[in-house]
């Protein structure tokens, strides 16, 4: 049997404590049938602790006590500003507790530490206040108001009870985007973490109790995808599902809600995203956006700007100062200040990207730096999961890492030369999550924007987010948008009602 807690001592001097349970009703309890799920540290691939692994039966257990507390204390049974000064007071302990989540987060994810704590966790922390902030914003419309007839009118209300699930690359960050426009439009929640990053959710578990929130309304399931995801996706009584992972799981997901009860579903998925640098560029300042587009998280991200186009006037010179920014690139110990890259998360994603590399290799791309897994993987971390920052040059259609999304930190160069043919090279794809344009001329910068198919387009510069701004995907790149006003619409459903006043029937 699992002890109730497990407990970490990091690299950093922390030591964090842990629970191990599935939270229903907000107490840790064992997994019904007594799983446990394996969590390691994948700079050294040591084993952390383990955690109760659960299954359809806890998932069952789980919708039931979210469906009891969406009746009797959440939905329309709480004010919506109650709701949201829990849901603040849950952001203030994440940022009281940001550095052992922090370190919790390196640890279970392999993520450099002082970016869990500066972005994943300080964001996670705003995100909760945004949707605390919106939580009494939520309002309808009357769009009749004629004194001898009828008035009519829209509610915005709940959809119900919601499940959750999320991958591994962001697990602060991913629950945060769906638990906090979903409670704050008065659902409760199933949440599914990924199994290879089980532990934040945990104690940001605990820290919820603490924050208030009435049992049921949040639960917390940690299992295998085919066992607890499977069992959120196909329940009757689960109102909607929201997903981000890969394509091929999140057909699964919107297959298993066709065929049950049509819950709704949103599905953010993979990318690989074009980053368009022309000639007209200022390269200095492009340089190191381009590389943090590739490298960011590890290489670990939906929007990762993994196909970079390169106009021809600029190309060997804009090359050679890219390979030498990743070169400079820190890989190595998260714990370290210094550390811009860590692990890839299990050994299984580091083969994967490395057969990748292979392939690019065999397939006639050349490599330009990297290409191997990280030379100083030494001594402590000798069996850590790393790849060296890499870069290809010479890609095209038909080469795997030109076409897939590898999920790791490998860059496909190739080269244009006019406008017209970049937006087919780029747009030449089933994803369409993210696209990054470079270039100092306004106008063709506005075309590049308004021809590219991709949920979001940052205009020199990448990856940066914020709160206020939706996030989603085109194409295969999934349905539903995150973040800002928009997804308060994806977990809420709208009531139209006519009122008679003064019409009668003759
Ligand atoms: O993803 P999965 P994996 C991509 C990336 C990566 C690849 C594989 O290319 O290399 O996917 O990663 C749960 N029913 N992305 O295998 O399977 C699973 O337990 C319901 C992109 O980790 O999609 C986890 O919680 N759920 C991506 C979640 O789905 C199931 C982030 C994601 O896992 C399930 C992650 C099932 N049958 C991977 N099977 C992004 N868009 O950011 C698994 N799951």
């Amino acid at each position: 049997m699992l002890p109730s807690h497990a407990e970490l001592s990091a690299p950093n001097g922390l030591k964090i404590k842990v629970p191990t349970g599935i939270f229903i009703n907000n107490e840790f309890r064992p997994a019904k049938k007594g799983g446990e799920l394996e969590s390691f540290y994948p700079a050294t691939g040591e084993l952390l602790c383990k955690v109760a692994k659960g299954t359809a039966e806890d998932v069952e257990d789980a919708v039931q006590a979210a469906r009891k507390a969406y009746k009797t204390v959440w939905g329309r049974k709480i004010s919506a500003s109650q709701r949201g000064a829990i849901m603040y007071k849950w952001a203030e302990l994440i940022e009281k507790n940001i550095d052992e989540l922090g370190t919790l987060e390196a640890l279970d994810n392999g993520k450099p530490k002082w970016m869990a704590t500066t972005m994943d966790l300080a964001d996670a922390a705003g995100c909760f206040k945004y949707y605390a902030g919106l939580a009494d914003k939520i309002e309808g419309r009357t769009m009749e108001h004629d004194d001898n007839m009828k008035f009519a009118f829209t509610r915005v209300e709940p959809i119900g009870v919601c499940g959750a699930i999320i991958p591994w690359n962001y697990p602060i960050g991913m629950l945060s985007w769906k638990l906090g426009p979903a409670l704050a439009a008065g659902n409760t929640i199933v949440l599914k973490p990924a199994e290879q990053t089980p532990l934040s959710a945990l104690r940001l578990a605990e820290l919820a109790v603490e924050a208030g929130f009435p049992p049921g309304v949040i639960n917390v399931v940690n299992g295998l995808g085919p066992d607890v995801g499977n069992a959120i996706s196909h329940h009757m009584d689960i109102d909607k599902v929201a997903f981000t992972g890969s394509t091929i799981t999140g057909r699964k997901v919107m297959e298993a809600a066709a065929k049950t009860n049509l819950k709704k579903v949103t599905l953010e998925l993979g990318g690989k995203s074009p980053v368009v640098v022309f000639d007209d560029v200022d390269i200095e300042k492009a340089i190191p956006w381009v590389a943090l587009a590739m490298l960011f998280n590890q290489g670990q991200d939906c929007t990762a700007g993994s196909r970079l186009f390169i106009q021809k006037g600029i190309y060997a010179k804009f090359l050679a100062k890219l390979v030498e920014a990743f070169k400079q690139h820190g890989v190595g110990d998260p714990f370290s200040d210094d550390t811009f890259q860590g692990p890839q998360i299990t050994k299984q994603q580091q083969e994967k990207i490395l057969a990748y590399i292979e392939s690019g290799k065999q397939q006639g791309a050349k490599v330009e730096v990297g290409g191997e897994p990280w030379p100083g993987a030494k001594g402590q971390f000798a069996n850590g999961y790393w790849v060296a920052p890499t870069i290809f040059s010479g890609c095209k259609k038909g080469m795997k890492i030109f076409d897939e999304e590898i999920f790791g930190p490998v860059l496909a160069v190739a080269s244009f030369e006019t406008e017209e043919e970049v937006i087919e090279m780029a747009n030449d794809t089933m994803y369409g999550l993210g696209a990054g344009i470079f270039s100092e001329n306004g106008s063709r910068c506005m075309r590049m924007v308004s021809a590219i198919e991709a949920g979001t387009v940052w205009v020199n510069n990448y990856a940066l987010l914020s709160n206020a701004v939706p996030f989603g995907g085109m194409k295969q790149s999934g349905f539903g948008r995150e973040l800002g006003i928009e997804a308060l619409k994806e977990y809420t459903q709208l009531k139209s009602v006519h009122w008679n006043v003064n019409e009668t029937l003759e």
